[in-house]
């Protein structure tokens, strides 16, 4: 039985990832951050559902700025797998929080390879690398050999992150792989992200709790995927014959705008009635577009995306609908019409 560490299993794809490595019968090992709060809700199935007695899945306190406890848990597990997902992940909270950020996404990953490279057997390390990280891009799709050009102080970690993770792989032999992931998304996705936030707060329009919607920047563009998808490409690049980096992306591209278009447009409304733009949500340094160019993925792992634009706004507004207490089936409009 192999045994995997995620860090930020709490999180979006560490919950996916984990559900995946279990269904593959691993043994898999998260670690979590104290809170004075619950903060398992997207794991609580793995971890207690008492009809699969033979699960094996456990939960440790850990903290990425926290050196001894990461040595620590390593060297107990002994993984043949470590994937560093956890992160101070949202791009607007790094202008606010940059020495945190730094701390966790750029030094947390040095800590862990640090550890790794000390491991007496053989560890594979996977690195949660960004599109963010292309920035202000220099062409356009992005690929693994464009350039960076980080935009904000997330990105910035991230790079050193990635770097760094090259570096232990060229000087000391490390299993060590980077994937450039672009942005994905799933009705866990927390709820700050430009997608979540739409399709809640539509949800949340429907049920007569509020009437508009209040965001920043409407011309950004991004290349949006399915977040199971892509935790899928994480757990190929690890069981490659070697090392590498590789773009995970779906390759199309959507503004904030035409997100907000379909996700009110499913539910038969105009978005103009209920959009606002608030400064408060520019930031200081924007990444205007983003689009991915995944054929190495696709290529050399046979990995790629199924779900589409529309499949995935349909998905994420379908789970918060039924959050908010309504029903998908008398709320959603047929786009396309009669076929
Ligand atoms: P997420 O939902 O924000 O989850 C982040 C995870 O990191 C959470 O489990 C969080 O724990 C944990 N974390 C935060 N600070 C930590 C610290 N100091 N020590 C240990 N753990 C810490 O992010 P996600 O969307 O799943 O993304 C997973 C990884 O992929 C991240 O590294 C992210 O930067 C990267 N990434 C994401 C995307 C995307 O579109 N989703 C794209 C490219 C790369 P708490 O629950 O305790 O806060
Ligand atoms: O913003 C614009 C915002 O916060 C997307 C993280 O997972 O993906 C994510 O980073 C775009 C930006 O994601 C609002 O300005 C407009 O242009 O959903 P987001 P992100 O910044 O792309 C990358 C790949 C990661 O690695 C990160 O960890 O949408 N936007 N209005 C807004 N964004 C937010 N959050 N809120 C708004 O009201």
């Amino acid at each position: 039985m192999k045994k995997a560490l995620i860090t930020g299993v709490t999180g979006q794809d560490g919950s996916y990832l984990a559900e995946l490595l279990v269904e593959k019968g691993y043994e898999v090992h998260g670690l979590i951050r104290r809170s004075s709060s619950f903060i398992t809700g997207r794991i609580d199935h793995l971890y207690r559902d008492p009809h699969e007695p033979d699960v094996r899945f456990f939960l440790h306190y850990s903290d990425l700025t926290d050196s001894s406890s990461l040595i620590t848990w390593l060297n107990r597990i002994k993984p043949d797998e470590v994937y560093n997902l956890g992160a101070q992940s949202h791009v607007a909270v790094s202008f606010e929080m940059p020495e945190f950020t730094a701390d966790t996404v750029a030094m947390g990953t040095l800590r862990l390879l640090e550890a790794i490279r000390h491991a007496d057997w053989p560890v594979r390390f996977y690195q949660a690398g960004s599109s963010e990280m292309f920035g202000k891009v220099a062409e356009s799709p992005q690929r693994e050999s464009t350039p960076f050009h980080p935009r904000s102080p997330y990105a910035v970690a991230k790079v050193f992150a990635h770097q760094m993770t090259r570096e232990y792989r060229d000087a000391y032999g490390l299993f060590a792989a980077n994937g450039i992931l672009f942005n994905h998304e799933s009705p866990r996705r927390g709820a700050t992200f430009v997608t979540r936030k739409v399709t809640r707060g539509v949800a949340a329009i429907l049920g007569g709790k509020q009437d508009k919607l209040y965001l920043g920047n409407l011309a950004a563009m991004r290349d949006w995927g399915y977040a199971p998808e892509y935790v899928e490409a994480m757990w190929r690049i690890l069981q490659h014959d070697r090392p590498e980096d590789y773009v995970v992306a779906t390759g199309e591209m959507h503004s904030v705008e035409e997100l907000v278009a379909m996700a009110f447009g499913l539910v038969g409304r105009d978005w103009h009635d209920h959009v606002e733009v608030d400064s408060r949500y520019l930031r200081p340094t924007e990444v205007d577009e983003l689009c991915g160019d995944s054929s190495k993925i696709r290529r050399e792992l046979g990995w790629r995306p199924s779900t589409t634009f529309e499949d995935l706004i349909r998905i994420m507004l379908a789970a918060d609908l039924e959050d908010a207490g309504l029903s998908p089936a008398d709320h959603f409009v047929d786009l396309h019409g009669p076929r």
